[in-house]
């Protein structure tokens, strides 16, 4: 059965086409530095927003149309599938992700669903054979259901522990069974209210076992994908523990984690925490910690977790930056961890959405490959680090001077020349790359 009947295969038409349903600036086949645009980028689907998500909100009741509304129960699950696939077959995109608990519904008791699950992930995997799309990364959702409501790794009661544990020991299964290369941990409850109520300290322990449990496990059954925490500073808890990058580095490092975890980075929840998207991807890059990126925007307005689809060129450009210097995100992809508006409720949005994700990337890309090919920034930035190559600044750096020797040349100093940061300066010439590059 077909979902999306209106919808032929999304294809490649270059910036002047005036087709919507057809890619501007994503051409999969294109060499990027010799590499092919579709692998650089790595494109996911995320299925609980494309294939699960109802566009309700705190206000109103769900507003989208899909052609799978008719069903329920298994039947539902087994329809989003079969619209999944012929979703990533028209759209053309590599790599799909998933929670357990977005492919398939939870019974009665933790066997029935593992009992669903299992229905499912066998179909998925018929699928598989037959499809070039791979799984990019799984998740438990250990966050929606009352049972995690004072947290799952990071709860009072351990049977909520161990139900957390039996749900990731589940979804590493999974993973193995389906190929995935990465698996994600999203903490979503491990997190807190009050102090009033909470033994902090224990909670983060038993996160670090909770992990180090998963690794073992997933060693054990030879599930190799990369591990991946996604930051994220509030919502639902006001006290993530995963706040952001730097915070989560220094959990894992704390707990002995940092060899066998990387980070998913999320566009929104970095602005969330106050940071730019590039200065969270950054900072996991010079750490050797970047992983893999869920492709989304905030917006500027709104406080909280709105998941919009990625179109800021600007913000596309600096992110693919990051990762063109991280030399790509190896097991890692973008999944577009982006919903439609609730006004976007028609089947066809989610096509127009992708499309102008994807294009967006491309476009970013391309840009940021031509930044680097022109050493505009690296130019710019290994300028101003000039005194730290040469004198007492290269002694600070190879570590042969101390506070004496600093101070002594301190006192020799006549007025300090400093140069400006040519802030205005770049911005302009970034403008102008991005004006003329389609030219
Ligand atoms: C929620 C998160 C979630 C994770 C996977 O804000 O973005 O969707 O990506 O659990
Ligand atoms: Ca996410
Ligand atoms: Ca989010």
């Amino acid at each position: 059965m077909a979902y999306f009947n209106n919808i032929e295969k999304i294809n490649y038409e270059g910036p002047n086409s005036n087709k919507d349903m057809a890619f501007k600036f994503y051409n999969p086949d294109e060499k990027i530095n010799g590499q092919r645009m579709e692998d650089i980028l790595k494109f996911g689907v995320a299925y609980w927003h494309t294939f699960t998500e109802d566009l309700s909100d705190p206000f109103g009741a769900g507003t989208a149309q899909r052609p799978w509304d008719k069903f329920s129960g298994m039947d539902l699950a087994k329809a989003r599938v079969e619209a999944a696939f012929e979703f990533y077959d028209k759209l053309g995109v590599p790599y799909f992700c998933f929670h357990d608990v977005d492919i398939a519904p939870e019974g009665d008791s933790l066997k029935e669903t593992y009992k669903n699950l299992d229905e499912i992930v066998a179909m998925i995997k018929d699928y598989q054979k037959t499809s070039d799309v791979k799984l990019l990364w799984n998740t438990a959702n250990n966050f929606s259901h009352p049972r995690f409501v004072h947290g799952a790794a990071s709860s009072n009661s351990a049977d909520v522990f161990a139900y957390a544990a039996a749900k990731v020991k589940k979804g590493l299964e999974i993973g193995k069974e389906l190929g995935g290369e990465s698996y994600v941990f999203w903490g979503g409850r491990e997190g807190y209210e009050t102090l009033l109520n909470t033994d902090m300290k224990l909670e983060m322990d038993n996160l670090g076992r909770f992990f180090h449990m998963a690794k073992d496990y997933a060693r054990e059954i030879g599930f190799d994908a990369q591990f991946l925490i996604e930051p994220k500073p509030k919502e639902p808890t006001s006290h993530q523990y995963d706040f952001d990058v730097a915070s989560g580095y220094a959990f894992l490092q704390n707990y002995g984690l940092e060899k066998d975890f990387k980070f998913n980075i999320e566009a929104n929840h970095a602005t969330l925490a106050g940071h730019t998207f590039e200065h969270e991807l950054h900072y996991a890059r010079i750490h050797d910690m970047l992983g893999s990126v869920d492709a989304n925007q905030g917006h500027p307005l709104l406080g909280w977790d709105t998941d919009e689809f990625p179109t800021d060129i600007y913000s596309t450009t600096l992110a693919m930056y990051e990762i063109l210097k991280n030399g790509g995100l190896g097991k890692g992809g973008l999944n577009f961890d982006a919903k439609v508006r609730r006004g976007s409720f028609k089947a066809d949005d989610l096509f127009h959405a992708h499309i102008a994700g994807m294009d967006s990337f491309a476009v970013g890309l391309k840009l940021a490959q031509k930044l680097l090919d022109d050493g505009v920034i690296e130019d710019l930035i290994s300028a101003r680090y000039d005194s730290f190559t040469h004198g007492i600044g290269k002694e600070i750096v190879e570590g042969t001077t101390d506070f004496k020797k600093l101070e002594a040349h301190a006192l020799g100093l006549g007025d300090i020349n400093l140069e400006s940061g040519s802030l205005e300066k770049i911005k302009a010439k970034i403008n102008q790359y991005m004006l003329t590059m389609y030219k």
